[in-house]
């Protein structure tokens, strides 16, 4: 039994080692030497049943490679102009969003089967602002029980969609809170226990964008689809018919896709002014992380994590996002022109939204200096480890703290307003291990540390989802500022749904 395990850990991380190179794996995996296993190491593997792995996922000839060998993307050759999902404001202080199911013609002439959200694919940008009291009227029109869970929004516990709060078919359900929270791009998908990878991989993805007074006098491009865009991205694998058939493809490490959609459109390409846009990044993929680049080599500037404003505007020449992760960026295309051949790149160069610049729309905009005051105090960064999180395993054998989830269990509690230090460590395995994107329900978290250090410019912001790569320990500052049970969990939503999930009861 015992040589079994060896042969499969060793073709294992053969696979893993000759694929992964192209993403942002630690070498570690590369370089390991299995002859030198320490008796951790022995006792790791013995722990995880490897007869159970889907080999399956880690072929690469059969469509569907694993996370750590993603499988190509498409470059997108730019001839539809991206869609713009509605614009939608509270009406007497209530937005109505419908999830159904629908038909949505991606590829020209086909119909494919999708959800949406308010229409047949994907979902609206719901604008609020701070201190406006506003009702989210879910509607589940779907043939299944679903969930709206706000992402990043920090919201009592019974509003905030986990599954616990399931909603019928046919059902509808008012959820009244006041927003207070500062400017920020957020979003908001299903989280129904057992089902949120496939709803959201069908089409339920939707944007919240939050203003406040600060994002108003900042001089931040702020004309929706003019000059401040949403970009979600999300990667898909169509069947032969051009359909989802998401059990086909699933992927117990992550399901991943060779089709790129932003905004849900294929071979997308989008027409900027000569001037400073304002993207909002969303991944909203399953499991594929993006490394986002120009193709020009051109540095943009950082304004924004997922929940804030960066203190300054910071000069970036690529931005990682994990799934369920933000970011904004200006690009500054006054610097262009009409026959300039720009795009914005994916790691491998991958062609993800090529630009077309209309030199006839000008604007300059001064972008101030200072967009926040955000601090990491140093109470914060003395106050003791109260919460440690262990992330462990792969596939269908993912754990916190040795756990998976259990919905009638609450891992932890915590008082509300208080904040508590959470230390998460990304434990390897024999194979390395992958990155985990961390995510804690109705909160915005400060990130300490990261290994010990003080964490990257661009990650000195709010943040709900965290990448925590493996062997690496990430500290963080998380206070809720409501009461309820929330959950927190990997954003691999394939890792979620195989139990890298947990639950902490603010009281
Ligand atoms: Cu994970």
């Amino acid at each position: 039994m015992k040589s079994k395990l060896w042969i499969t850990a060793l073709i294992t991380s053969a696979v893993i080692a000759t694929g992964c190179s192209a993403n942002n794996t630690n070498s570690e995996s590369e370089e390991m030497d299995h002859s030198n296993m320490s008796e951790e190491e022995m006792k790791n593997m013995e722990g995880m049943d490897h007869s159970n792995m889907d080999m399956e996922g880690m072929d690469m000839e059969n469509g569907h490679a694993s996370h750590t060998n993603p499988l190509e993307l498409n470059n997108s050759t730019g001839e539809n102009e991206l869609a713009l999902p509605p614009l939608v404001e509270a009406n007497d202080g209530v937005v109505d969003i419908t999830a159904q199911q629908g038909k949505t013609e991606i590829f020209e002439g086909v119909q494919t089967d999708t959800y949406g959200y308010n229409g047949s694919f994907l979902g609206p940008v719901i604008r609020v602002s701070e201190g406006e009291t506003v009702t989210f009227r879910t509607k589940n029109d779907l043939l299944e029980p679903t969930t709206f869970h706000w992402h990043g929004v920090d919201i009592p516990g019974e509003g905030d969609g986990g599954p616990h709060q399931l909603l019928q078919p046919g059902a509808s359900e008012d959820v009244k809170f006041t927003v207070s929270q500062g400017a920020s791009t957020l979003w908001f998908h299903p989280h129904p226990e057992g089902a949120t990878a496939e709803q959201v991989y069908k089409g339920l993805a939707g944007l919240i964008y939050v203003e406040d007074e600060n994002s108003k006098n900042l001089g931040l491009p702020d004309e929706y689809g003019v000059n401040d865009f949403p970009l979600v991205f999300q990667d898909r694998q169509f069947n032969e018919n051009k359909q989802f058939d998401y059990q086909a493809v699933r992927n117990e490490d992550g399901t991943i896709g060779d089709t790129m959609l932003v905004n849900g459109t294929l071979n997308p390409k989008l027409t900027v002014g000569k001037e400073k846009v304002r993207l909002r990044l969303l991944n909203g993929s399953n499991a594929r992380n993006y490394t986002f680049k120009l193709n020009t080599g051109d540095s943009f500037q950082q304004i924004a994590t997922d929940g804030g404003f960066l203190n300054e505007p910071t000069e970036m020449s690529e931005i990682i996002l994990t799934p369920g992760e933000r970011a904004e960026i200006i690009v500054d295309f006054s610097k262009y022109d009409a026959s300039s051949d720009v795009a914005l790149v994916n790691e491998a160069d991958s062609i993800l939204l090529p630009f077309k610049i209309d030199e006839q729309k000008t604007n300059t905009v001064e972008i101030s200096e200072t967009l926040n005051d955000y601090v990491v105090t140093e109470e914060e960064k003395n106050l003791p480890v109260t919460k440690k999180l262990e992330l462990f395993g792969m596939g269908e054998m993912v754990y916190i703290n040795d756990k998976q989830f259990d919905i009638n269990r609450i891992d932890f509690t915590q008082k509300q307003g208080e904040t508590e230090i959470w230390e998460i460590y990304n434990k390897p395995d024999m194979m390395g291990g992958m990155a985990h994107p961390f995510h804690i329900h109705g909160t915005q978290f400060k990130i300490v540390s990261i290994d010990g250090k003080e964490p990257p410019a661009e990650l000195q912001g709010w943040k709900d989802t965290v990448a925590i790569e493996p062997d690496q320990t990430v500290k963080l500052a998380v206070k809720f500022n409501n009461k309820g049970i929330y959950m927190f969990h990997c954003h691999v939503l394939e890792h979620e749904e195989n139990g890298m999930m947990g639950q902490v009861e603010v009281l």
